[in-house]
């Protein structure tokens, strides 16, 4: 039998993740919510949904599901994850998981007191460029990580003019994509115990910034430089793919434009492509993103029936958002902020 899921938001990214569990045999989407029905409605026709609701306490009362994948923006996250948390319902939820770490720490609470598993969103890391360079790594036995670079620049407005209420963000790039990048910096390097960020606002289209830079020292003694603009002018653009260099005790590898991976170890080079998978739903330049849905939808599957703790759990998540708001404290204070959890 299929699992029942619905989702909650029908806006711009909702499309990726409805495609994405169209991918997945064991899954039947049957519900989409929306505050804005017509929207809800939409998406109901279009992908040939059952039921459509503007009320998440309406539909977790009429409906038997499984589990519920949130695809609304930050600050809707507390009051949507109280419901489903009291429903005991199994989350999956976008970054970034909360607009404050104590509202996040909140629902990580709801979901622990219910004994539901909650998994965020967390797609960068189930890309498949990112988990190949992380096989190689481990394959190669290339030791002890010393140092890691990990980047995302380019100018391409795609990357934000769908995203309109990015616009109006006090705190913008460190929110929206660093919090992909400090999780990457966890999962090759492992947790931090702080940082130093320097930000900058390059397009004053945004209120918050638009570029920002890093410095970050790990439990392990490894130090990561993570950067991000959208002011980052390169032919051709390098939107979307996120660019890793790491320096580990016995080698060296990269994550270079358009796939490549460049691997040193005794005096050899070896060269490696690791292009997404291709669904007839997915196109450059979002296509590793794209790809990265169906591959993090199947993993919150995976624990789901292996009553098992997703990698990107609420609770492991809250380190990843400790980082943005130290960063975002550092670059205020012009200090080295501590990390706490
Ligand atoms: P959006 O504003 O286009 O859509 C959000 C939708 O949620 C809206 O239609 C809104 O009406 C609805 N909504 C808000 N509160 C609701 C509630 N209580 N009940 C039901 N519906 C509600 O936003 P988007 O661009 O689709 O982004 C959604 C999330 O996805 C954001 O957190 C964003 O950061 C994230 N995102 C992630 C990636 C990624 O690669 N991981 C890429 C793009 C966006
Ligand atoms: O919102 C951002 C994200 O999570 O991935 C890319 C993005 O859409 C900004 O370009």
């Amino acid at each position: 039998m299929k699992l029942k899921g619905a989702i909650i938001g029908c806006g711009f990214f909702a499309s990726n993740h409805i495609l994405a569990w169209k991918e997945i045999k064991n899954v039947e989407i049957i519900a989409v919510c929306d505050l804005n029905i017509n929207k809800a409605n939409y998406f109901k026709k279009k992908y040939k949904i059952k039921y459509s609701y503007s009320s998440v306490l309406l539909m977790v009362k009429d409906l038997k599901l499984n589990f519920v994948d949130v695809i609304t923006t930050m600050e809707t996250h507390l009051s949507i994850c109280k419901i489903l948390s009291k429903y005991s319902i199994p989350t999956s939820i976008q970054k970034p998981f909360s607009n404050k770490l104590i509202n996040a720490k909140k629902i990580v609470d709801f979901y622990k007191k219910n004994n539901t598993i909650l998994m965020v969103h967390e797609n960068f890391r189930w890309q498949t460029p990112i988990m190949k360079l992380k096989k190689i790594i481990d394959k190669y036995n290339l030791g002890k990580p010393i140092y890691a670079k990990i980047s995302f620049r380019h100018s391409n407005p795609i990357g934000y003019i769908n995203q309109p209420y990015l616009y109006k963000l006090k705190k913008y790039l460190i929110l929206d994509v660093g919090i992909h990048l400090y999780d990457l910096s966890r999962y090759f390097m492992g947790n931090a115990k702080n940082l130093f960020t320097i930000n900058q606002n390059t397009n004053k289209k945004f209120k918050g910034e638009t570029n920002f830079t890093s410095l970050v020292h790990h439990n392990n003694g490894g130090v990561s430089i993570i950067d991000a603009s959208i002011s980052s002018i390169k032919k051709p653009d390098r939107f979307a793919q996120t660019l890793i260099n790491i320096e580990c005790q016995k080698g060296s590898i990269d994550l270079d434009y358009n796939y490549k991976i460049i691997l040193h170890k005794n005096d050899k080079k070896l060269i490696f492509y690791a292009n997404p998978k291709k669904y007839n739903w997915i196109s450059k330049p979002w296509d590793q993103i794209q790809e990265s849905v169906v591959n993090t939808h199947k993993h919150f599957i995976k624990c789901l029936l292996n009553k098992k703790i997703p990698d990107t759990s609420g609770k492991d998540n809250l380190r990843s958002l400790e980082m943005v708001f130290a960063s975002y404290e550092s670059n205020k204070r012009n200090k080295i902020i501590k990390l706490e959890l």
